[in-house]
This record gives structure tokens, C-alpha cells and sequence, in this order.
């Protein structure tokens, strides 16, 4: 299978995250994608090549050109403003306040932000735009016939909403690379997001609509950021009424539990009948990620990665998390290895 990947992506390097009151390094690091990237040359998954630059037009397809300008300007207005930390929402538009974008950046990145986790630094932009290439690239190589490729984008996409980042997440990778299937003739994409976390951005991106089937096993609401949405009767609205579908899962779930809603998942692609499948791959479901709660071990990926390979179509996979950096490597691969079985 061939791996798309750029060391772009160290670009994206903030220094602090806000986790438990505290400003602690960040659990989407650099070392996650140079682990990745080792595994795939130890198991000799196929070649590895860099991205090509698709400018931001196909971007433009998913995101809000106002969004992307405040993603383009946000450091450089944080940094003029005097702030000496980086850029990190504190104030949001909530229940009954006017939702109006500021103009002063302090403001304007609550405005655009869903999740004050995620801070905005030096290079996060282009690292961003990186990795929506790298998603881009591995598209276009399945467009002209390869039957899968690899994605390896960081950093992930699946929270960020058309003018909505946070949750590690600035571009929608999985849904920019889903847009330009159809712009390039498909008809019908499915995303299937494996990711411990609910795929709120790509929902919400597609939530009106009946070209892209989204579906996403993800932990329950009630427990698991994002926590406000991902319940299982969202299932689209309008035109996208049925077009997407949730498997909110308890905590301690395992391969068991989890393995029967991907093959209920499956099947309801398989009924779809897509011309191309999109699969944001988080790998966050792993017993010892230090952010999740479900209970997947190393062989289980390679287990679902069959079950996906079952579907028969293009398959295009999209990182997205998974911070037990130790065995994300064995993880990630080991989906992708499965698929081939091997
Ligand atoms: O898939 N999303 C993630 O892994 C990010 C979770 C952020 C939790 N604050
Ligand atoms: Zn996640």
C-alpha cells in the first residue's frame, strides 16, 4: 500500500495543551507520525512519497473562507497582541450570547474554536495545509486506480468542523479527500470513522447531505469529548436524513462489543455501495491510550483491517488519533496490514 507522508508536519509543534487544569505537552506530538512511519518501513507496507501542493481550492470545498483566513492570521494577531503563551480560547459564544465573529483575536478564537485543548503556534497553519495535501495526494492516487492508500496526516482532521477547529484538529482531512471523490465524478462516498472520539466536524459537515454516508463508533457522549454530539439518533437531516449513522460505545468497552458495531457498520456500507470508502483511522481505541477508554489490543487491528478489506472498494485511510505513542506504530500499521492480509 502506498504511504503518503511529509516532515511537514513537525511544523506543528505547539508546546502546551490544557488537560486537567494544567498546561501539559501536548498528547498529538510529533513522535506519533515518526513512529508510524517506522513501522510502515519495518513491514515494508510499500513505498513511501511526499504530498503534492493542491493550493487551498479543494480545501475551500469544506471550510469557510473567513475560518481559514482567522486559521492563516491567528498567530501573527495573537503574537501582535502581546499574549506571551500560545493562542488559546478562553471565551465562547454560549447559550443565549450573540454568535459574531470579534475582531480582537482574544475574542475571534472563541469564536472559531469548539474545544480549548488545541493551541494555535508558530507553523500550525502550514502544517494544517500539509496535512490536508498528504490527504489530497493519497486521494488522487486512488482516483487514478490504486485500490488503497495511506494518508499519514498530522495534524488529524475529523473535529474540525466548515469554521470550527479544536480537538487537535484545524482542516477536515477525511472530509476535503471525501469532497474531491465527488468532485472528480463519484457519486456516493462513505466515511467510517474508527477513531475513539465521535467525528463531530465530519458529521457536521455532512449532515444535510445524501452523497457522503457517515458513520462513527465512537465513546458515548455521556463520557468522551466531544461530548456534545455523537448520539445514535443523529441520523442527518434534510436531504441527509439517514445518511449518518452513530455507535456510541460505554467505557471498558472491547474487541467483542466493538467488533460487532463495526460489522453492523460494514454492512451498511456495503448496502450503501459507495464508489469509494474514506476511513478516519484512529487508533485512540487502544486499552492503553492515555486519553480513551475502550479496550482494543495490537491484534484486533489487524482483525478489523480484514473486516474493512470485506468491502471491496477504494479505500482511502485518513489518521487521525491515538497517543499511546509506544504502540501506535504496531497499531496503525497492523489495520493496514490486516486489510492486505498479511
Ligand atoms: O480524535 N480526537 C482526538 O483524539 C482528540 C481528543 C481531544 C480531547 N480533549
Ligand atoms: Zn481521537
Amino acid at each position: 500500500m502506498l504511504t503518503i507522508q511529509t516532515d511537514k508536519h513537525k511544523l506543528r509543534d505547539a508546546k502546551t495543551e490544557l488537560h486537567g487544569g494544567l498546561l501539559v505537552p501536548p498528547f498529538e506530538c510529533p513522535a506519533r507520525v515518526d513512529r508510524i512511519l517506522t513501522r510502515v518501513q519495518q513491514v515494508n507496507l510499500g513505498p513511501v512519497q511526499e504530498p503534492d501542493d493542491f493550493g487551498l481550492k479543494p480545501v475551500r470545498r469544506i471550510h469557510d473562507g473567513e475560518f481559514l483566513a482567522f486559521l492563516a492570521g491567528c498567530w501573527d494577531e495573537w503574537q501582535a497582541a502581546g499574549f506571551e503563551g500560545e493562542a488559546i480560547a478562553t471565551s465562547w459564544p454560549a447559550r443565549r450570547m450573540r454568535v459574531k465573529p470579534p475582531s480582537f483575536i482574544d475574542g475571534k478564537i472563541g469564536y472559531y474554536c469548539l474545544a480549548s485543548e488545541t493551541a494555535i503556534s508558530n507553523g500550525t497553519w502550514e502544517a494544517a495545509q500539509a496535512s490536508a495535501n498528504v490527504a489530497l495526494t493519497a486521494q488522487a492516487a486512488i482516483a487514478k486506480g490504486a485500490q488503497s492508500a495511506f494518508a499519514l496526516c498530522r495534524p488529524p482532521g475529523h473535529h474540525a468542523a466548515a469554521d470550527m477547529f479544536g480537538g487537535y484538529c484545524f482542516i477536515n482531512n477525511a472530509a476535503v479527500a471525501a469532497q474531491a471523490f465527488l468532485d472528480q465524478g463519484a457519486s456516493r462516498v462513505a466515511i467510517l470513522d474508527v477513531d475513539f472520539h465521535h467525528g463531530n466536524g465530519t458529521q457536521d459537515i455532512f449532515y444535510g447531505r445524501d452523497d457522503v454516508f457517515f458513520q462513527s463508533l465512537h465513546g458515548r457522549p455521556e463520557d468522551a469529548f466531544p461530548y456534545f454530539l455523537g448520539y445514535a439518533d443523529e441520523k442527518g437531516a434534510s436531504a441527509g436524513e439517514g445518511f449518518t449513522e452513530n455507535y456510541p460505545l460505554p467505557p471498558g468497552t472491547a474487541f467483542d462489543a466493538w467488533g460487532d458495531a463495526l460489522a453492523t457498520s460494514i454492512k451498511r456500507i456495503h448496502d450503501y455501495g459507495p464508489d469509494a470508502v474514506v476511513i478516519s483511522l484512529g487508533v485512540d481505541t487502544f486499552k492503553d491510550d492515555p486519553i480513551s477508554f475502550f479496550k482494543l489490543e495490537s491484534d484486533d487491528y489487524k482483525t478489523y483491517g480484514r473486516m474493512i478489506a470485506g468491502l471491496n472498494r477504494p479505500t482511502l485511510f485518513v489518521m487521525e488519533g491515538g497517543y499511546a505513542v509506544e504502540e501506535i506504530g504496531i497499531n496503525a500499521v497492523n489495520v493496514l496490514m490486516g486489510y492486505e492480509d498479511r
